[in-house]
C-alpha cells in the first residue's frame, strides 16, 4: 500500500523546526549521494526535489508520511542539505 505524504514546512534554523510530535528520520549525508532521491523511492513519488548537480537541497525540508486511513501521521521524513 501507498503512503500518504504532505511536505511540512522548510526551515533554515531551529526556529522553524516543526513541533516534534511524531518519530523523525533524517537523511543526511555528503552532497549529492541521493538523499533526496532515497525519500522518494521510500514513498514512491517525488516528493523532495532531486538534481544531478550538488547542493540541490539547500534547507531542511519535513514530509508526514501517514497511512491511508489512518488519523495521524506515522512520522516525519527530514530531507537535509548535503555536505562537502
Ligand atoms: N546511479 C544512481 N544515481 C542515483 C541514485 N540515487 C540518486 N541518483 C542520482 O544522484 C543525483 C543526486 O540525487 P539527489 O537525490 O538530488 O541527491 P542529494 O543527496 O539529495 O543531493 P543534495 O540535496 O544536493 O545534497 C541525481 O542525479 C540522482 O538521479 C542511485 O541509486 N543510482
Ligand atoms: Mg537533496
Amino acid at each position: 500500500m501507498r503512503v500518504l505524504t504532505r511536505f511540512l514546512t522548510s526551515a533554515m534554523d531551529a526556529r522553524h523546526f516543526p513541533a516534534p510530535l511524531f518519530p523523525e528520520i533524517a537523511f543526511l549525508g555528503r552532497s549529492n549521494v541521493g538523499k533526496s532521491s532515497v525519500i522518494n523511492s521510500l514513498v514512491g513519488k517525488k516528493l523532495a526535489r532531486t538534481s544531478s548537480t550538488p547542493g540541490r537541497t539547500r534547507s531542511i525540508n519535513f514530509f508526514e508520511v501517514r497511512w491511508p486511513g489512518k488519523p495521524k501521521p506515522e512520522l516525519v521524513f527530514t530531507d537535509l542539505p548535503g555536505y562537502g
